[in-house]
């Protein structure tokens, strides 16, 4: 009796347990495509616009928004950027959306996609 009682319980609970655990295994399969490897890591992109670029320099100015991971508030300032070929890539005037942490000091565009015009 008491055992059935007990037996009874377990199948009700992993009946409900088990399709639960299905659904979240399911979910976690389903990153979005734009994410990369380490995209839980990395810092979300943020809207920019190209005030001046310095191939030279391997610099590029932007009017950026927040940037969270850097406590910092909007604002136009020089980036140093991760690829220097990004900034063949980049003219005064469009719109980015980016990621930047500071490397070696240096606040690094790490991650720039174009903006859609
Ligand atoms: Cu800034």
């Amino acid at each position: 009796m008491n055992t059935y009682a007990s037996t009874l319980a377990l199948v009700a609970i992993l009946g409900l347990a088990m399709p639960a655990i299905a659904a979240e295994e399911h979910d976690s399969h389903h990153e979005p495509e734009t994410a990369s490897p380490q995209a839980g890591a990395e810092a979300a992109l943020v809207d920019a616009i190209i005030r001046k670029v310095d191939v030279a320099g391997g610099k590029v100015t932007l009017s950026h928004g927040p940037l969270l991971n850097l406590k910092m508030p909007g604002m136009t300032m020089a980036f140093r950027v991760a690829n220097p070929a990004w900034l063949e890539q980049m003219k005064a005037g469009d719109k980015i959306r980016f990621a930047a942490e500071k490397v070696d000091g240096a606040f690094t565009v790490t991650r720039f996609e174009p903006t859609s015009r």
